[in-house]
């Protein structure tokens, strides 16, 4: 069973860290190289958030988890993540390598926008002295280019749109516009907010202006595209100060300083046995008695980093990302309400991930649509009461659904 739909996107800058991010949360290995545009063709793999396994609230000793991963209590649930080429200032205009590859995160549901918030690449990503370049700069440019990306997508026939909306074509103009940019992962809840946002919800379509387009491509990419700033390279010196005027700056968006290259080196050293780590811990343990030295030196560089910092930021990030900014939740289905576990007796064994707000139903449709349409009732594991359809799930529920597929099967 899929434990989630979710695709996360990490864009930026080239230079800032993007693929050393990418490969620290999903241990597969890519280029990293310290100049511009080293990523040309797109990263695509999984990364797991980070919740606590709901095996130790209901007081059992294990589990076998199976679409996920339960390591020392912390239920690793996969999302996928694609990691893409750089981007300068006027890509829009083709600069860099352009825009166009940002086709790639088409359908992403969240943006991690990796910044160098030491500031030590220029605007166009070459190595500078760390502190000569403001990533409070760099996030605008970043978002602005972004935002050029998708208003290119969103314009393209707008005035033929419109007018055929105003004058009568078609009823349901919301449902027309999602349609249309259903291909950037757009749905009509998104579409509907993002004409309130802009205040345009009583204007007609084809008295738009341009600058109407431009906000309302602005609130669509803030409604279905929320950002993650992910402050990189905290672990050189002159980002401390950089983060905090990040965070004056951007009270709305969610700073979150990383060191993607410390992560990398912990989930390294963790696979070759030398170091002892779970993903987002605030700390590791040596466990090889002939760590190299250089090494040594290293991890003790990123212990101290993580005792400022409390956690390397990776693990932190894609959780920002999945449970704050898509608002998800994680439940867990099973077949037998009493002992937790499927048909085959596994404990606990798939995590889902669902909107918060989900219904009992909702979960029945996840899990297969047939369930989802003979639906009876569900029972939560909890507390063995039985739910209705519209029952909201909460966080780390428990349930069994009861349906006529079910039970013929
Ligand atoms: N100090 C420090 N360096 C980092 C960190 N993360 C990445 N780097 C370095 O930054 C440089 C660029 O890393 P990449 O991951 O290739 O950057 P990118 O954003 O994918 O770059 P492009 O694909 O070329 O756009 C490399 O030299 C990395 O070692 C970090 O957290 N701290
Ligand atoms: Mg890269």
């Amino acid at each position: 069973m899929e434990a989630s739909s979710i695709l996360v996107g990490i864009v930026g800058k080239t230079n800032t860290g993007k693929s050393t991010f990418f490969s620290a949360a999903t241990e597969i290995d890519v280029p990293i190289e310290n100049r511009p545009f080293v990523t040309i063709d797109p990263n695509i793999g999984v990364a797991y958030v980070k919740r606590k396994c709901v095996h130790l609230e209901l007081g059992l000793i294990a589990c076998n988890a199976s679409n996920s991963i339960c390591k020392s209590g912390w239920r690793f649930i996969p999302v996928k993540i694609i990691d893409v080429a750089g981007l300068v200032p006027g890509a829009h205009e083709g600069r860099g390598l352009g825009n166009m590859f940002l086709d790639h995160v088409r359908r992403a549901d969240v943006l991690l926008l990796v910044i160098d918030a030491s500031g030590s690449t220029d605007e166009e990503g070459r190595p500078v002295k760390p502190g000569s370049f403001d990533p409070i700069i760099e996030v605008k440019q970043m978002i602005y280019e972004f935002e050029e990306w998708m208003y290119s997508i969103i314009r393209k026939d707008w005035e033929k749109i419109a007018r055929y909306i105003d004058t009568g074509g078609i009823q349901d103009s919301i449902g027309f516009i999602t349609q249309r940019l259903s291909g950037l992962g757009v749905s009509r809840r998104h579409v509907a907010e993002a004409i309130q946002l802009s205040g345009l919800e009583n204007k007609k379509l084809s008295s738009w202006t341009s600058s109407d387009l431009r906000r309302f491509t602005s609130s669509i990419r803030r409604v279905s595209k929320p950002i993650v700033i992910i402050a990189n390279k905290a672990d050189i010196d002159t980002a401390e100060d950089n983060i905090k005027r990040l965070r004056d700056e951007y009270k709305d968006i969610p700073v979150i300083p990383t060191s993607s290259v410390s992560e990398l080196i912990l989930r390294k050293s963790s696979s070759k046995g030398i170091i002892e780590y779970i993903p987002g811990d605030r700390e590791f343990k040596i466990i090889s008695k002939n760590t190299p030295r250089e090494l040594s030196r290293i991890l003790d560089k990123i212990a101290d980093y993580m005792r400022k910092w409390g956690s390397t930021g990776v693990q932190e990030a894609l959780n920002e990302a999945v449970f704050n900014q898509l608002s998800q939740i994680a439940v867990y289905p099973v077949e037998d309400h009493n002992k937790y576990t499927d048909k085959q007796g596994r404990i606990l064994p798939d995590t889902i991930l669902l909107p918060r707000g989900s219904t009992a139903r909702d979960l029945a449709y996840r899990i297969h649509t047939e369930l989802g349409e003979t639906f009876i009732y569900a029972i939560n594991a909890k507390t063995k009461q039985r739910i209705g359809e519209s029952y909201i799930l909460n966080d780390n529920d428990v349930i069994k659904i009861v349906a006529v597929a079910a039970r013929k099967a």
